[in-house]
């Protein structure tokens, strides 16, 4: 019999079992429940009438190729994000969000799904609402009814550390969209819901891939997942025995919605006008190249014939050969492209935040990542299917890890002196392989390690990274715990009549 975790629709348990096992976790998840229905009766004066999760994740290899059309792997982690929500009477058709944390104050919104979001004035609600909208898009292209608008009540308990590269954003947003679609009675499939996700996760202002949403959403315990986009499709991944990943906070908090227009959105622009020039430089016509080239994969079968002329299949070549090491500005590209940057970018607004910030681009060292790194993926998962031994296996993973964070941190500029240091600390202390994990800038590293040193490894990591840290009141020691553990792959997205 299918479990339910491989239904196609996101699973509703009566119980927290199903998500939670019979352990420790359990405990804690609920006492989190609890805590969250006492508390919605206590802000709202009404029970919820139901409750969403959705998990954050650790990309174990493909940083910043998802938004380009490649192949991620990452795995579900146990922290999450979890909703109650109803549908209130309340006759003002309030969306009121309230979160367990009073560090987050409660936000109020109007019902209507039409409304313009204030990304100038950034408030954690935001995201709801970002949620909010995206659903009512998406049931409005479907030609789902949803009614007049009506007011929410939702109350929010989010456990995936915010700004850490370990997706907190996707997390709450999958878990909103599902909250709001499951209250409104409805039940998308979860490849659906994939992509209707990342959609929402835009209206914040991030040109995201769907690698997020696309984990949090579909994943399966014990599984690390290769996700192919355009359509979003999922392949479980068996990872080797022996081996467990070790996650690592460099206390560096990543604010990728405030830095976009200089460090994500930044690099999105440049991989975008990379593979523009790379298009034209391979013979398209500029205006050609501009309205059907969007990412570096649309360009790769240019790239491969090129070096197929040289007998190779390597799409590096071609941009060894087209693009300049030197960074480009904005005057050089338009020459090439015969059109005005902002032309060039639909006048996209993000896009133009963008602009307005850059004084150069290095389209040369973003495209080389960007292909080198597409091929690690594929590296990584045929090291997994290989016939090599488990400690071969994991040695061979280790080293494409390694290789992964080598060009993040300087072909791809997304690393900070933090993770630098971090991910030096966990080579240096018996790690297989270490990089920078999620978008960078700030936030997390992934370390490969041996299962049977990992306890080794944590206290190691522990005294040589952070007990400076905890000494300058960076971080508490009672804490830790939540900066520096050992994860195994979680499952995805539910929703939970209890
Ligand atoms: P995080 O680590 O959540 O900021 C971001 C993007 C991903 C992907 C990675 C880099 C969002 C929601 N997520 O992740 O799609 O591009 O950066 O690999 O923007």
């Amino acid at each position: 019999m299918a479990k339910q975790e491989d239904v196609s629709v996101v699973p509703i348990f009566t119980s927290l079992e199903p998500v939670y096992g019979d352990g420790s976790l359990l405990q804690d998840a609920t006492q989190r429940f609890d805590v969250l229905m006492a508390s919605f009766n206590q802000t709202f004066g009404a029970s919820p009438q139901l409750f969403a999760r959705s998990p954050g994740r650790v990309n174990l290899i493909g940083e910043h190729i998802d938004y380009e059309g490649y192949s991620v792997l990452p795995m579900a982690i146990r922290q999450d994000t979890i909703m109650a929500i109803r549908i209130s009477e309340d006759q003002k058709q309030q969306l009121r969000i309230a979160n367990v944390n009073d560090k987050y104050s409660m936000c109020t919104y109007p019902a209507d799904p039409d409304q313009e979001i204030d990304l100038k004035n950034h408030k954690w609600g935001h995201y709801f609402i970002c949620a909010y909208k995206g659903f009512h898009e998406y049931a409005k292209s479907k030609g789902v009814n949803l009614g007049s608008p009506v007011g929410l009540d939702v109350l929010v308990d989010g456990i995936v550390p915010t700004g850490s590269g370990l997706s907190s954003s996707a997390a709450f947003v999958c878990s909103a969209t599902i909250a709001i679609m499951a209250v409104f009675g409805q039940n998308f499939e979860k490849k659906e819901l994939a992509q209707l996700t990342c959609d929402c996760e835009r209206h914040i202002g991030t040109q995201s891939g769907g690698m997020d949403q696309a984990i949090s959403i579909m994943a399966k315990t014990g599984f690390a997942e290769l996700i192919d986009f355009n359509p979003v499709r999922v392949t479980d991944v068996k990872l080797p025995d022996g081996g467990s990943f070790v996650i690592a906070h460099s206390l560096a908090e990543s604010k990728k919605a405030v830095t976009a227009a200089t460090n994500y959105n930044n690099r999105v622009v440049e991989c975008r006008l990379a593979s523009i020039i790379l298009g034209v430089k391979l013979g398209m016509e500029p205006k050609e190249a501009i309205s059907k080239v969007k990412t570096l994969s649309d360009v790769e079968g240019l790239c491969v014939s090129f070096a197929g002329d040289r007998g190779s299949s390597d799409p590096l070549l071609a941009v060894k050969e087209y693009l300049k090491e030197e960074p480009y500005t904005a005057e050089e590209i338009e020459k090439v492209l015969e059109e005005e940057l902002p032309s060039i970018l639909n006048n996209d607004p993000t896009s133009l935040a963008v602009l307005n910030a850059a004084t150069h681009f290095k389209l040369h060292q973003r495209a080389a990542h960007v292909y080198s790194e597409a091929r690690r993926v594929h590296g990584f998962k045929d090291t997994v299917y290989s016939s090599l031994s488990d400690e071969e296996k994991l040695k061979k993973l280790g080293d494409l890890m390694n290789e992964s964070h080598h060009s993040c941190s300087v072909l791809y500029e997304c690393s900070c002196p933090e993770l630098e240091e971090l991910v030096e600390v966990c080579r240096e202390n018996g790690a297989l392989g270490a990089r920078l994990t999620g978008a960078g800038w700030g936030g997390c590293a992934v370390a490969l390690v041996k299962e049977s040193g990992v306890t080794q490894f944590i206290a190691a990591v522990k005294e040589k990274y952070y007990t400076k840290r905890v000494e300058k009141g960076v971080v508490k020691e009672e804490d830790m715990e939540l900066y520096l553990f050992a994860s195994k792959p979680s499952s995805g997205a539910a929703i939970f009549n209890l």
